[in-house]
């Protein structure tokens, strides 16, 4: 397989998406065996499913935080570390992945939009996002302790973007003006994404108004691979380093 052709002035633009981590063990979200399977989505990724059942939610996610336990980065995430140690600032990773694997492997330009699982958040005070790695998987709701030392009961939940959430404004002004450059140098790769979810499946579309070039790697063709320019089929862990050219 030829690798990419990335010269002096390419700026590569990537967004990942849950096959990326799936070479490392971590389910994705759609599909036979993906986490929504048995789990209505509206129950455990959304504001009214957690304000329905927050224990049903925190169980969700807890097991999912015990499950990252001896879960580490794969060959694609490495190869997208040597693309970036490559390019600099002419590389930006967008992730909607919450699993961390990208950070751990050594991504340093990496925006995660979906949030991160291993964070949490008050739902009542103001005080930042929080490393919260705990899985209350025995039903116990966890309580924000800055409120209870005011006398003020109030949940945590976890910091992830849910459906009908807004996705941090300074994220996508990054996302948009990293495209906004545009022309021939702008490269688009998409990874391990079935293009479903707004606004990331929309990224190619607007890359392609721009003039970019367009790339798919996925291991089956999802609805939007018409957007994209070349489609690459297979597991992103055996096409993306030679596709980068960072054969591993
Ligand atoms: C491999 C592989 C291997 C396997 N190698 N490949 C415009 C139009 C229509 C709707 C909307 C719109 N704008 C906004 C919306 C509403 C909504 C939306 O998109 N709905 C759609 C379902 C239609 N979007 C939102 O609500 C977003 N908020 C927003 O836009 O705010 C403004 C707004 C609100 C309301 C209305 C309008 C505007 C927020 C979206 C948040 C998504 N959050 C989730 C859950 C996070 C929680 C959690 O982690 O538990 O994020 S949804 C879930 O899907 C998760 C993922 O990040 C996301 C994408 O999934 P992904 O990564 O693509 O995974 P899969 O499983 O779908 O696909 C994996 C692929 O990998 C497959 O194709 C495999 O083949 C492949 N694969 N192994 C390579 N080894």
């Amino acid at each position: 397989m030829d690798a990419l052709a990335i010269g002096p002035a390419t700026r590569v633009l990537v967004l990942t998406g849950a096959g990326v981590s799936a070479e490392s063990g971590v389910p994705t979200f759609r599909g036979a065996g993906g986490l929504w399977e048995g789990h209505p989505i509206e129950q455990v990724a959304s504001p009214q499913g957690f304000q329905r059942d927050p224990t049903l939610v925190w169980r969700f996610y807890s097991l999912r935080r015990a499950a990252m336990a001896g879960i580490v980065p794969n060959p694609a995430h490495r190869a997208l570390v040597a693309l970036e140690q490559r390019l600099g600032d002419r590389f930006l990773l967008v992730t909607q992945n919450v699993d961390g694997l990208h950070r751990d492997a050594g991504s340093e330009r990496m925006i995660e939009i979906h949030g991160n699982l291993m964070t949490s958040r008050c739902t009542t005070c103001d005080r930042p996002p929080f490393r919260d790695t705990t899985a209350y998987a025995d039903g116990t709701l966890p309580l924000c302790v800055l409120c209870s030392e005011r006398g003020v009961t109030a949940l945590l939940r976890p910091h992830i973007v849910w459906f009908g959430e807004w996705l941090d404004p300074d994220h996508l002004a990054r996302v948009e003006a990293f495209i906004g450059a545009g022309g021939h140098d702008l490269l688009f790769i998409a990874i391990g994404t079935s293009g479903l979810v707004y606004p990331a499946a929309g990224f190619v579309e607007d890359v392609r108004y721009r003039g970019g070039r367009t790339v798919l790697v996925n291991a089956e063709r999802p609805e939007n691979a018409r957007a994209f320019d070349a489609v690459h089929l297979g597991p992103a862990g055996e096409l993306l380093p030679a596709l980068l050219g960072c054969g591993q």
